[in-house]
């Protein structure tokens, strides 16, 4: 369905129309009588890229002619889904698009459906940077989005036997009707070799770093467009391309392999995104990408501003560079190096340029994800840039033995770390190279503060500060859920889709039954429309009248998926030990890939799929519980879960989860959250009310004191009958009747060593979940929480947090 706000006249249709057909003759080379859906798919985004081009120069040239400071947003990750859709709607085109295909016997909804998701990243860091690149285009924030185009996103994950299995996303494989190639934007990374001091022919000293290889970075270029097709910004992704692709001698010899393999080396770095990193080859890839990307970003970065500016020591005035997480924080380095030994800069002006240029987000406390790199491998690929770091920090270290600091606080706040062989800090590179470092959420940004980074801000100077994230409400609410924005927009006006302040207007609204009926109503078709996803998917039939209970996102332990399957397996011996008690009926949703070695989140799945086969066949439940594990999640699927959510899963161990997304997308749909007070939890409980939410469990203080007094997991089982009946389930095979053994060592190892706190948690999200129930017994108190959660959360609008950082961060005004 598409929003009122299109309203075509017949003139534009069929003006579209014609387009589509001469796209579809002229550049698909198709005919409409034998057009598969697919050639629809590419004539109709080639038709809507008409009407993208002329706005996108529009929007480029007047920022340069205004010279106006835009932003780079430098990240590995862009997780952008699908584009027709979002590109339709933000020109208002969508109906004009539906009915012009309709005329020609198409479907507009077929035709988006054919459209590969772009899968480059994993989960809320690269979703987040996608809903960054919209927000900026949306509120006139002139900003290039670098990164790398993969020709592999993230795998596509196929569900055997209850186990996952990894394949390849080939998005590429059918074209992409989306990007230009920019051949004549090219630039050369080098890696390896050495560096010489050399004297220049003006007499001056310069280090020379003569690389040993050389790779160049070619640009494709996607247009951003932005609500109403207010600016159109540029994500800019790279691809490696070998210097030399044939060794024609070799070829000719017979050596037909061997004569492409500098060409394969090459290009291997932008062919799939997070090669696994458990072999030094896998790790020093993963360096090679960082870098890739990073030189070719900040070489096209000053290359822009060298056309309108006679020099680079207003670089800062023009442009603010965001480091998404430390994945691209080698990029400090490389611009020092560029300002110095290319554009001949000095060191302490180069360095001042340099942090004033750049800025910092930390998207996760987590120690195992917090990157450093050997620093022999550094000083292999990246000889140049090890000395300057060993530069920095020699500076770093004395600013902060000036302020006092001792041998433990220097060790603490050095860029090398010397405890497990010497690795280079890229948090703190990253730290020290900016202006302004940011967590995602405030809980996140104060445990910033007080824990991983207390040491480099007090030295540092304080310079931390919290911008919560946020989501494009154009996406989940708008098109993702068409049939709830039209009864809001019918509800309290058309202005809601420019101003979601408005959703506070539903407020007095949760108390009008016949609201509440409508409200509800919606829900019920989604859950119908997901009830037929998930037959097709896994072939299990649910009642859409069921509390759909959903816990989607990547498969991590902190996550707690396991606590969710375990309550499950509580719940489900509860049930068979009362069947005829008063149950209410639930389906349990379960999606989220496990990175393809993280083996304990792989065992997560296979147990969830092990639970849903046992409870799905039990006819002592009547159907009145249901577990569904959904493959392959992705943007596109979480498109039509979301709407028909009832209840949000957002069960993390407080202190571990920087932000959440999710959560805000389903709180903006009308579910309820049952939920820790971790990340931007707690902002949501503080806007929503504790009325219309399910907290439960430690704070983030309380794990930190219980893990501190050495907590026993053995004593919490011991203390709660369900838990340990539903643990001893899992123990001694009742879903593995094949291998009873299969789940004795998970559970083994949550006796021993409950580091995510699974089971110190577990009452207490039992106990909410009764409450759950109780409250989806009673529809008139659920559906007035379901209200006030959408009218509540128009603040997490990533409109709201684009703003916070334009204003703070990045010193652009939005126009
Ligand atoms: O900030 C976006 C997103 C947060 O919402 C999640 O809470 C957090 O887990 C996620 N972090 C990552 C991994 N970060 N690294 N590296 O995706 O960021």
């Amino acid at each position: 369905a598409s929003l009122r706000i299109d309203a075509p006249d017949a003139a534009a249709i069929e003006e579209f129309r014609e387009s589509i057909l001469a796209k579809l003759v002229y550049q698909v080379g198709g005919r409409p009588e034998r057009a598969s859906p697919r050639d629809w798919f590419i004539a109709t985004a080639l038709a809507a890229r008409d009407h993208i081009v002329d706005d996108w120069r529009r929007t480029n040239d007047q920022t340069r002619a205004e010279d106006r400071k835009g932003v780079c947003y430098l990240s590995m990750e862009f997780l952008i889904g699908r584009l027709l859709t979002d590109a339709l709607g933000n020109l208002g085109l969508t109906e004009t698009a539906r009915q012009a295909l309709a005329g020609l016997g198409v479907d507009l909804d077929a035709v988006a459906g054919q459209e590969a998701d772009a899968a480059l990243g994993n989960g809320g860091l690269g979703r987040l940077a996608a809903c960054f690149m919209e927000s900026m285009a949306s509120i006139g924030v002139p900003a290039y989005g670098y990164g790398i185009r993969y020709e592999n996103g993230l795998f596509r994950q196929i569900i055997a036997g209850g186990l996952q299995h990894e394949v390849p996303e080939d998005w590429l494989a059918l074209g992409n009707p989306w990007e230009f190639e920019r051949s004549s934007l090219v630039y050369e990374i080098r890696f390896g070799g050495h560096v010489r001091s050399e004297v220049s022919v003006d007499g001056s000293t310069r280090m020379v770093w003569h690389a040993g290889e050389i790779v160049n970075a070619l640009a494709y270029d996607t247009p951003v467009v932005g609500w109403r097709g207010k600016r159109i910004n540029t994500l800019r992704l790279w691809s490696a391309r070998a210097t030399d692709p044939l060794h024609l001698s070799e070829f000719n010899r017979g050596d037909h392999v061997g004569a492409q393999a500098a060409r394969m080396r090459a290009e291997a770095i932008s062919r799939v995104l997070y090669p696994g990193d458990e072999t030094e080859a896998g790790q020093e890839l993963r360096l090679r990408q960082e870098y890739f990307f990073a030189s070719a970003s900040l070489q096209d970065i000053i290359r822009r501003h060298l056309s309108r500016h006679a020099g680079l020591g207003n670089l800062a005035d023009r442009v603010a560079v965001q480091l998404n997480d430390t994945h691209p924080a080698i990029g400090v380095a490389e611009l020092m190096r560029l300002l110095m030994d290319v554009h001949g800069m000095d060191w302490d002006a180069a360095w001042a340029v340099t942090q004033a240029t750049f800025s910092y987000t930390n998207h996760t406390l987590l120690p195992e994800a917090l990157e450093t790199w050997p620093v022999p491998m550094m000083e292999r690929l990246l000889p140049r840039h090890m000395q300057i770091i060993y530069l920095i920090n020699a500076r770093h270290l004395d600013t902060a033995r000036a302020r006092g600091a001792g041998d433990a606080l220097l060790s603490s706040v050095s860029l090398i770390d010397e405890r497990h062989g010497r690795r280079v800090r890229m948090g703190h590179l990253a730290f020290v190279g900016s202006h302004r470092i940011n967590g995602v959420s405030a809980l996140h940004s104060q445990l910033m503060r007080d824990t991983v980074f207390a040491d480099l801000n007090q030295v540092c100077g304080d310079r931390i500060t919290n911008k919560t994230n946020g989501i494009t409400f154009r996406r989940w609410l708008h098109r993702a859920n068409p049939g709830l924005t039209h009864l809001l927009t019918d509800t309290i006006g058309p202005e809601l889709l420019d101003d979601p302040e408005r959703l506070e207007h539903l407020v007095p609204l949760a108390e009008d039954a016949g609201f509440r009926q409508r409200f509800a109503a919606q829900r019920r078709a989604a859950k119908e429309r997901l009830t037929g996803v998930i037959a097709t998917r896994i072939g299990l039939k649910v009642d859409p009248d069921a509390l759909f209970d959903v816990q989607i996102k990547r498969i991590h332990e902190y996550k707690r998926q396991l606590l969710n399957v375990v309550q499950t397996v509580a719940l489900y011996n509860a049930m068979r030990a009362r069947p005829t008690g008063h149950w209410i009926p639930r389906v349990k949703i379960f999606a989220g890939k496990a990175a393809p070695s993280y083996h304990q989140a792989k065992l997560i799945i296979r147990l969830t799929n092990d639970v849903a086969a046992t409870i799905n066949e039990d006819p002592t439940l009547r159907g009145t519980l249901k577990v569904a594990f959904l493959p392959n999640y992705n943007v596109s699927l979480a498109e039509m879960i979301i709407p028909a959510a009832d209840l949000s899963e957002q069960i993390s161990t407080a202190g571990l989860e920087a932000s959440g997304t999710g959560n805000m997308k389903l709180a903006l749909n009308g579910a309820l959250t049952i939920g820790t007070l971790d990340g931007a939890n707690v902002e949501i409980d503080e806007r929503v009310g504790r009325d219309n939410i399910f907290i439960f469990g430690l704070t983030a203080a309380e794990v930190a004191e219980r893990k501190r007094a050495g907590f026993d997991a053995r004593l919490a089982v011991a203390a709660s009958p369900e838990l340990r009946g539903a643990l001893d389930a899992i123990a001694s095979g009742v879903f593995s009747p094949g291998e009873p053994d299969r789940y004795r060592g998970l559970v083994e190892s949550l006796l021993h060593d409950d580091r995510y706190l699974v089971t110190a948690d577990f009452d207490a999200y039992h106990a909410r979940q009764r409450d759950v129930a109780t409250c989806w017994s009673k529809p008139e108190s659920w559906w007035r929480s379901a209200v006030l959660n959408t009218a509540h959360v128009s603040w997490f609008s990533s409109d709201r947090t684009i703003r916070d950082y334009a204003e703070d961060i990045w010193k652009v005004t939005p126009r």
